[in-house]
């Protein structure tokens, strides 16, 4: 509430161009002997919004240190291949938190080809949802969907989430507070492997939200997608960003019943005996639906 709600994902970039290494690249065996200089240019996607109205550096990437990085891996590099260079210049741009996506382009200035032409290059588009950060957090995620195309934005969120491995079955559920007469809602919980911490990784889900057209109108109002991070390792975070475990989990059948298919050891002991019954119905795998 008071800032207008985001309309869709950022169309923002920072731009790197012209940042020179020379490295060794190549096929032919003098390019396997002798040093040769590349051009790298970067897109980055990122959300500039944030930075926009806080004027701090820790709500962007920093370009700096993203230069500092590729260098590093480009003057290490020993490829046969631009493309495979390109591709690990993606992969580290990608583990920089808040870096959505990169266009990376590696130039040879030098071609070694007999005919005259200025230079030689690929250019690549990656997301950081194809480079699934899995690492060694386990994080357990709740999804709810009550608006529209509801099956489609479960599954929305289950291949943008990183590392998800473990899912529940989709149920259909009543609706619990929030305005009368809005429409049942799909609820499903998944676990995942991430190397994000918990901060980057609520903001990964708010993104989803996003792309699922969510807009944040009414306070628990129906929602296109709701993706809660319900626990991360054993982490007790409670600030206004983040509260974690989910403040409510414990109480909330439409939470409890997916989450005892994923997680049962997080789910409180005697939670089906002792919740008041309410309108929980399975309905099979989301890849049935
Ligand atoms: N989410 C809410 C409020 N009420 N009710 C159901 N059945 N499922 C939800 O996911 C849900 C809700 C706020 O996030
Ligand atoms: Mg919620
Ligand atoms: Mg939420």
């Amino acid at each position: 509430m008071g800032t207008a709600p985001p309309t869709g994902p950022a169309l923002d970039r920072i731009e790197i161009r012209g940042l020179v290494v020379t490295t060794i690249v190549g096929v032919l065996t003098h390019e396997r002997q002798i040093a040769q200089p590349l051009r790298i240019d970067l897109d980055l996607h990122v959300d500039l919004r944030d930075a926009g109205r806080s004027d701090d550096l820790g709500d962007t990437a920093n370009y700096g240190d993203v230069a500092e990085r590729v260098a590093a891996v480009v003057r290490d590099a020993d490829d046969q291949l631009l493309e495979r260079l390109a591709d690990r210049v993606a992969a580290t741009v990608l583990t920089i938190d808040r870096v959505e996506a990169v266009d990376v382009t590696v130039t040879k200035l030098r071609p070694p080809i007999p005919e005259h032409l200025d230079s030689t290059a690929v250019r690549i588009h990656r997301r950081a949802v194809e480079y699934t950060a899995t690492g060694s957090h386990d994080a357990i995620v709740a999804l709810g969907s009550n608006l529209g195309d509801r099956v489609g934005f479960l599954r929305l969120a289950v291949s943008s989430l990183p590392g998800v491995d473990r899912v529940s079955q989709v149920f259909e559920t009543d609706p619990i507070g929030g305005p009368d007469g809005q429409g049942a809602y799909l609820n499903m919980v998944v676990g995942l492997r991430t190397s994000l911490d918990p901060y980057a990784l609520l903001r990964r889900c708010r993104r989803i939200e996003v792309a699922a057209g969510r807009e944040r109108v009414v306070h628990w109002g129906p929602r296109t997608l709701d993706v809660d991070v319900l626990f991360y390792d054993d982490v007790k975070l409670d600030d206004p960003e983040l509260t974690i475990p989910h403040p409510r989990f414990a109480e909330r059948r439409f939470v409890l019943t997916p989450l005892a298919e994923v997680a049962p050891e997080r789910c409180p002991p005697d939670w089906n005996e002792t919740l008041p019954p309410d309108g929980v119905h399975p309905r099979g795998p989301l890849a049935e639906q």
